[in-house]
């Protein structure tokens, strides 16, 4: 049997603001180049994290959220400011938040959250925040020093867009970085 691949389901950006997120790392990255910037290709929103899963679950998943994803029509969104975890005064991780009516996102949070505890999956505790993961801090960058003064950075791009696609992805741990295989799409269709 498959090694249990370590799972997590997560929004496909739409493709302008893909773009527009790319800029921003681009912008970037000379000011910060010891920062680990998310690959082209890597970036998305997090919707839940699974973990290392028994990959008989993936059907049974599928099939579980099929009637809330066939429901769903595409969730209209923006970009927001720049945000950092845990905080932006000892900064570890990069983001950008999202902005518009984002209570649909929440819903569907919600919604799935429950389909997948009820095939009794182990999700996370943490209170869902959705955001766009650009860049990673190593510990002991001197470059962290100076990431407070992003908070006020508006220099991009702002294209309404809308969430049309949610995958399940495998990730696995790279000397490289991380690398994530599709395993399932839901088109968010109208
Ligand atoms: P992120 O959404 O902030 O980038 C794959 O690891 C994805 O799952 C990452 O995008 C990551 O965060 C998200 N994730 C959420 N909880 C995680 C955890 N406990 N360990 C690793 N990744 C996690």
């Amino acid at each position: 049997m498959e090694k249990y691949p370590r799972l997590f389901w997560a929004f496909d950006l739409p493709p302008a603001i893909d773009r527009a997120v790319k800029d921003v790392q681009d912008n970037l990255r000379s000011r910060f180049p010891r920062l680990k910037w998310v690959k082209a290709g890597n970036i998305h929103i997090t919707l839940h994290f699974l973990g290392d899963t028994d990959p008989r679950q993936i059907p049974e998943m599928i099939e579980a959220l099929q009637p809330c994803l066939a429901l769903q029509p595409p969730i209209p969104v923006s970009l927001g400011p720049l945000g950092a975890f845990p905080g932006w005064s000892a900064p570890r991780v990069l983001w950008l938040a999202l902005q518009g009516n984002l209570s649909p996102l929440y819903l569907l949070h919600e919604k799935t959250r429950a389909v997948l505890q009820n095939l009794g999956l182990n999700l996370e505790n943490r209170p869902f925040s959705p955001h766009i993961t650009i860049a990673r801090v190593p510990e002991g960058t001197k470059e962290a020093g100076d990431l407070p003064n992003l908070k006020l950075y508006t220099k991009y791009e702002n294209p309404a867009a809308s969430i049309s696609a949610l995958t399940l992805y495998a990730s696995e741990l790279k000397p490289g970085g991380a690398v994530y295989t599709r395993r399932h799409t839901f088109a968010l269709e109208l």
